[in-house]
């Protein structure tokens, strides 16, 4: 019996036209086929069929509606620097200043001062006058500012500028005519044939005679032939009791002269 309702039911299959599912999901019936699959739709008593394959990609659908708004965006960089503002208004006021010092007073403040500084030198004028009679007692001479004095001792270049450092002055260095003849004159008090050193060499650079300081020399009394460089040895200078000057050994002995201003 089941055998023949299932024949039956093959059979009845077959005489219904065979299905399809359309793009548009619709079923419609496939001409001139036997139906094996059914679109069960149409025939509720039938058993439901397999899905069907995967239709034809549909077209684009039509632009959705805008979505809501996104979240806030981070910082962006700084924006360009704005033209200038305007001019503000005029400010307050500001409090009233302390009350200055009169003309008059900072002019008296320095009167004050320039008296003040007028007497020291006065006084220090005074102290260096009496110093400079003390040393033309002791046998110094004079020219201009300068009083030239020695100690009647011979030392080396080196000992003799040395001893005038410490005594406040410089090794004598005439700079003129005057002041030479005041060198000269101290050498004829030792006698005969008194020579002194001068603040004059060309250590630094040979040839180029310079005074301690460092600067060329600009006046001279060389004697005839002088500076010779004897020996390939002469780089100091000594004053002659006749005011000639000689270049010499700096190791030689000479009279102390110094000058002090
Ligand atoms: C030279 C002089 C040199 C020595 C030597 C005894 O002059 O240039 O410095 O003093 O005499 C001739
Ligand atoms: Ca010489």
């Amino acid at each position: 019996m089941r055998f023949i309702q299932l024949f039956s039911f093959l059979l009845y299959g077959l005489f219904l036209n065979a299905h399809t599912v359309t793009d548009n999901g619709k079923c419609e019936d496939v001409p001139n086929t036997c139906a094996v699959i059914t679109c069960s739709a149409h025939h509720p008593s039938g058993l439901p069929g397999r899905d069907g394959r995967d239709g034809k990609e549909g077209p684009k659908g039509e632009k959705g509606e805008k979505g809501p708004q996104g979240s806030r965006g981070i910082q962006g960089p700084p924006g360009k620097l704005g033209p200038p503002g305007e001019k503000g208004e005029r400010g307050s006021v500001g409090e009233k200043g302390e009350q200055g010092v009169s003309a008059t007073s900072e002019v008296d403040v320095v009167k004050e001062q320039l008296n003040a500084f007028q007497k020291e030198l006065e006084t220090f004028q005074a102290s260096l006058m009496k110093y400079k009679k003390i040393l033309l007692f002791h046998g110094g001479k004079q020219s201009g500012d300068k009083v030239f004095v020695t100690n009647g001792l011979e030392e080396n270049f080196e000992n003799a500028q040395k001893t005038c450092k410490e005594a406040g002055g410089v090794l004598a260095t005439p700079r003129n005519a005057a002041e030479n003849s005041a060198a000269q004159e101290i050498l004829h008090t030792k006698g005969e044939s008194a020579k002194a050193f001068l603040g004059i060499s060309d250590l630094q650079v040979e040839g180029i005679f310079r005074y301690i300081s460092g600067e060329k020399i600009l006046f001279t009394n060389w004697n005839l032939g002088e500076p010779n460089n004897s020996k390939d040895n002469e780089d100091c200078v000594e004053v002659q009791d006749n005011g000639k000057w000689n270049d010499i050994p700096c190791n030689l002995l000479r009279l102390v002269i110094c000058e002090f201003q």
